[in-house]
């Protein structure tokens, strides 16, 4: 191998809503992360494992950085920043289209991070997204100006995590990050997020796009049972649904149970692209009042640091 070889991780800092998950999923070229408009969508910290032949960098998403209100947002924002502890550099994702003009805005939204930032001592870098929603260019010149103030030592990437512009000089920039080591995981190795807890997050992203306003926060989804049966080529999944308050019970399900049903039909069709068999899918919806404010139950959930 290599001697020049490095290895090591790198922590995808940002905002909720920044655009963190897409940038993983763009630069794996597979889907490891959920994604949705609404902010708040990752809730815990999943790596995704990038490897050339000369390096290894595992990128670890994170749950936006906020200012949290509730026991679930802590529990999010906390899982972010335990994420510092076992990363060699932070990237630091900025949604360039939120802040191009609108400065009191960009200071708002850092003040939950700077301070922890600087004092994990961590290499930064900026990353600069969703450029391609940012017009005039002008606009985005001058954000770049602020932001070089703000932090004079980090590097300004400009990015489109939707087009993957500026994702070359993205690695090329945090690969110094890292340390020589040789690779910490296989090759072919994507994320050591278990598979259910990707068919989970399946599950859990198709809530958030099909349900409205403040209810996908309230949502929980957690694997019940697993059967893979290769007889049949297919794979028994019954997930249940966890609601916090028992009026959202019927939202979820929908006039005649068709939000529930397409829902389950968007995670099927997903599932089984992930699992390469057939799916047998059963998704049941239990009321468990104020589980976002249950500690023990979001840990045995996995959420958390
Ligand atoms: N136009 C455009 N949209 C983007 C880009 N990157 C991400 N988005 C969109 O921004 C929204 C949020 O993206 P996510 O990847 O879920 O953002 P996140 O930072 O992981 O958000 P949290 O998990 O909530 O912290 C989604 O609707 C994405 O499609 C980009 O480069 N350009
Ligand atoms: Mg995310």
């Amino acid at each position: 191998m290599d001697s020049l070889f490095r290895a090591g991780y790198i922590a995808l800092i940002g905002p909720p809503n920044a655009g963190k998950s897409t940038f993983l999923n763009t630069v794996l070229g597979e889907k490891i992360a959920i994604v949705s408009p609404k902010p708040q969508t990752t809730r815990t910290s999943i790596t995704g494992i990038y490897t050339t032949p000369e390096e290894q960098i595992v990128f670890l998403d994170t749950p936006g950085v906020h200012t949290p209100r509730g026991k679930l947002n802590r529990f999010l924002v906390d899982a972010a920043w335990a994420a510092l502890g076992q990363a060699h550099g932070v990237l630091l994702f900025l949604d360039a289209a939120k802040y191009a003009g609108h400065d009191a805005a960009l200071q708002r939204d850092m003040r939950p991070m700077v301070d922890r930032l600087q004092a994990s001592g961590l290499p930064l870098a900026l990353a600069l997204n969703k450029i391609d929603l940012v017009k005039p260019k002008q606009l985005l010149l001058d954000l770049l100006a602020v932001c070089g103030q703000r932090w004079p030592d980090a590097e300004l990437i400009p990015l489109s995590a939707r087009t993957g512009d500026g994702i070359e000089r993205i690695l090329a920039v945090v690969r110094n990050f890292l340390p020589l080591s040789p690779p910490l995981f296989p090759e072919d190795q994507l994320s050591t997020a278990p598979v259910r807890f990707l068919a989970a997050e399946i599950i859990r992203e198709k809530l958030f796009l099909a349900l409205s306003q403040e209810l996908p926060y309230h949502i929980a989804v957690d694997i019940e049972e697993w059967e893979e049966m290769p007889e049949h080529n297919q794979t028994l999944i019954h997930a249940t649904i966890y609601a916090a308050r028992s009026n959202h019970k019927g939202m979820i399900v929908g006039r005649q149970g068709a939000t529930l049903k397409q829902v389950g039909q968007k995670a099927r069709h997903e599932l089984k692209q992930l699992l390469g068999t057939k799916v047998h899918l059963e998704l049941w919806v239990k009321v468990r009042e104020g589980w976002t404010e249950d500690g023990q139950f979001m840990t045995s959930l996995g959420l958390g640091a």
